[in-house]
């Protein structure tokens, strides 16, 4: 079972090879900055050390926007009301999708995931924990416009996209995908959808980089096994024992970079090209930006949302925003 962020859909060649896989790797280690899309961490074992990060004591995202799901029940079904179609861009968690069913009373839940089965297994597993809810699981590319099922036509629409995977994005994929999620919930037809979507905010370096630098080393496992990857799918011969995690406050663009540093010169090849990197030189994996109630707020107007609520947790590292679809006018 694949969980794959929900980006592309996958196309092999006659060995079974994901192109667009191979296609990525080989432009990103072409590059002056090598660098590999974070999309590409998420096989099966990404997957599973994602899960297991998660639960790390250094890693607060996760506890800190249960906790806010948790507490606010209440004022999110005041804002939201009954009887909406939720749409959740991705599969949905375990723990945090059925906080906010159980609050708000939707009509209906509808996830968007790429990946079929892992949508399915996990719709499964809630329509089993809301028996009375109709679930309509959807196999779609959520980064561009999807068609809902004609069953939730008539519904308002709630987006949920928990988890600050938009911090994975640089800006211009974030507001596409934002713009996307406008056209999916029915925005651009006269519908006022309404999204709830999880932000983390900028905080002390220190605890920013030991979230993406756990004691334990499972970032750097998950992070190697990109590299592991390669090797196993694309017939690579990266010297796994030369890489090094490495997560940097990057605070120009307010963001955590995730690195493989090469710890000695190296020469290796990925189906069939030769690639070379230098002691200190590095792959970049991942971004992982973190917001102010500002910038936030700007990413949002520009992807064509408007704030309307926030809430943050206990220790005010995470945030949940309500944003309202803006209006199409012209602008004062
Ligand atoms: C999925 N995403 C929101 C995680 C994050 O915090 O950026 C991915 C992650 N990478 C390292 N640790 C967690």
């Amino acid at each position: 079972m694949t969980k794959t962020n929900g980006l592309a859909l996958v196309d092999r060649d006659d060995d079974g090879v994901d192109r667009a896989f191979r296609g990525d790797v080989l432009a990103g280690l072409s590059q002056r900055q090598k660098a590999v899309p974070a999309r590409w961490l998420y096989d099966d074992a990404g997957s599973q050390l994602f899960e297991d990060i998660t639960d790390l004591e250094e890693y607060y995202p996760t506890r800190a926007e249960t906790e806010i799901l948790k507490g606010r029940g209440e004022e999110f079904a005041a804002l939201i009301g009954a009887g909406r179609a939720v749409v959740e861009f991705g599969s949905g968690s375990s723990v945090k999708t059925p906080l906010l069913l159980r609050a708000i009373e939707p009509g209906a839940y509808v996830p968007l995931d790429i990946s079929g089965d892992f949508l399915r297994e996990s719709a499964a597993a809630l329509s089993e924990k809301f028996p009375g809810l109709a679930v309509h699981p959807v196999e779609a590319d959520f980064m561009r416009e999807v068609a809902l099922p004609d069953e939730v036509a008539g519904m308002e629409k709630l987006g949920f996209f928990p988890g600050s995977t938009i911090g994975n994005m640089v800006a211009r994929t974030a507001v596409d995908l934002l713009r996307s999620m406008r056209a999916t919930l029915g925005a651009d037809h006269g519908e006022a959808p309404l999204l709830l979507i999880g932000m983390d905010l900028v905080k002390d370096r220190e605890v920013l980089e030991a979230a993406y630098d756990d004691a334990r080393g499972v970032t750097a496992e998950f992070n190697l096994n990109l590299a592991r990857r390669i090797n196993r799918e694309l017939d690579g011969t990266i010297p796994i024992d030369a890489l090094e995690h490495q997560a940097v406050w990057n605070d120009e663009f307010a963001r955590i970079e995730m690195h493989l540093v090469a710890t000695r010169d190296i020469a290796f090849s990925v189906s069939g090209r030769e690639f070379a990197m230098k002691a200190g030189e590095t792959i970049h994996t991942e971004n992982s930006h973190k917001f102010t109630r500002r910038s936030a707020n700007t990413l949002l107007l520009a992807g064509g949302w408007t704030p309307r609520e926030r809430w943050t947790d206990s220790k005010g590292r995470f945030s949940l925003i309500l944003a309202e679809a803006t209006e199409k006018r012209e602008a004062p």
